[in-house]
């Protein structure tokens, strides 16, 4: 059980006995056919609740994941390298902005869930409380986070809730172009100088216990699964994406004669899965519960922003301010 978690598992059963039966049969039966449900129909609260949690998280992820990317784009190797990385970072931004837009017709403001973020309330991807040491650390994130991502995004995009699944697939879109982009990063180094290709290697052994991790405990311990996944929230469970990913990836590490630090990683030609070392389960409850190497320095850079950023909102909501415009 983890943070917030205890929250949704203690209310759940309680909630769900206090919805309008025939209104909850209506709405699961729309799920069933594969409707998508829209901001202004019925649906229970433990509903809106698990999707305001989800996507709230989801938009936190996308700003404070910025973070370890942009330190490097003033660093980047060359104007092209400079270029591309800024655009990445700009694309994550916009991102949050969607998904924010998406909670926000569940009815939470975005103030209210900025505020949350910066007071350590709403949690955010664990990959983005590590450091980013190196240019070869950006490169990994650019890669096979946003691979992870993808695989994940791709799935729910089919999911039930409408703005969540049209934000989604705006994301991927743009997501498949900081793949090939990661990818063509890595590849510049992994068939560059022995240097480059040890820096790297080193970057990918860092990162490949947060990225084990990004795709949730395993589904014996999560928490939201399975009511997700029953109303079509969530299209696939934590270990069904962590196999996913490793089916599409491995391969291509292994092809660019790169290692992974698990020795047990290996298809399993009996069960057809990936079988592999479970990663520290105790760290990831640690770094997502504000434990991480970077937990305090992310949220302190974003709480700079919002106070840095104050006054331009402030004279945006001015109504005598010049930038005002009145409603038609
Ligand atoms: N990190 O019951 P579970 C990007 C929490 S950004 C932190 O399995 P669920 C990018 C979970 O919240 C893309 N916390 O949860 C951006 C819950 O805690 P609470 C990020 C995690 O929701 C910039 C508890 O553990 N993607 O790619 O069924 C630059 C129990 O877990 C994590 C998304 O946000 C984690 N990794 O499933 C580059 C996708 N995993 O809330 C790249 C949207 C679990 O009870 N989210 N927890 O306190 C999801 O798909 C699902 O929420 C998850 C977890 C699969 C992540």
């Amino acid at each position: 059980m983890y943070g917030g978690g205890n929250v949704f598992e203690a209310t759940k059963f309680d909630t769900l006995q206090n919805e309008d039966p025939v209104k909850m049969a209506e709405f699961e039966a729309r799920i069933e056919r594969g409707e998508k449900i829209e901001p202004n129909d019925w649906m229970p609260e433990l509903y809106r609740k698990q999707l305001i949690r989800m996507i709230e998280q989801h938009a936190h992820s996308e700003i404070i994941g910025s973070l370890p990317e942009g330190t490097w784009i003033t660093r980047a190797p060359g104007f092209r390298r400079k270029l591309a990385q800024m655009a990445k970072v700009q694309d994550e931004v916009g991102h949050a902005q969607l998904l924010y837009s998406a909670a926000e017709t569940l009815g939470k403001s975005r103030e209210q869930m900025l505020t949350d973020l910066i007071n350590g309330k709403s949690k955010y991807s664990n990959v983005f409380n590590y450091p980013a040491f190196t240019w070869a650390d950006s490169n990994i994130i650019s890669w096979l986070i946003d691979a992870g991502a993808i695989v994940n995004q791709l799935a729910n995009a089919k999911g039930s809730y409408g703005p969540y699944c049209r934000a989604l697939d705006r994301i991927c879109a743009e997501e498949a172009f900081h793949l090939k982009y990661g990818h063509d990063a890595v590849v510049h180094m992994a068939t560059g100088s022995a240097k480059q290709r040890e820096m790297i290697q080193a970057a990918l052994n860092r990162w490949w216990t947060p990225i084990m991790h990004f795709f949730g405990p395993p589904d014996k311990m999560s928490t939201h699964t399975e009511i997700l996944m029953k109303w079509k929230v969530k299209m696939a469970s934590n270990d069904d994406m962590r196999q996913q990913f490793l089916d599409m990836y491995v391969p291509k590490i292994w092809e660019l004669g790169l290692t992974l630090p698990d020795p047990n990683l290996k298809k399993n030609a009996e069960t057809g899965k990936w079988d592999y070392t479970e990663p520290d389960w105790e760290e990831f409850k640690r770094v997502i519960n504000g434990d991480g190497p970077c937990n305090a320095e992310r949220l302190a850079v974003r709480r700079t922003a919002e106070e840095r950023g104050a006054w331009v909102r402030r004279a945006l909501l001015n109504p005598k301010s010049k930038y005002v415009k009145p409603l038609a």
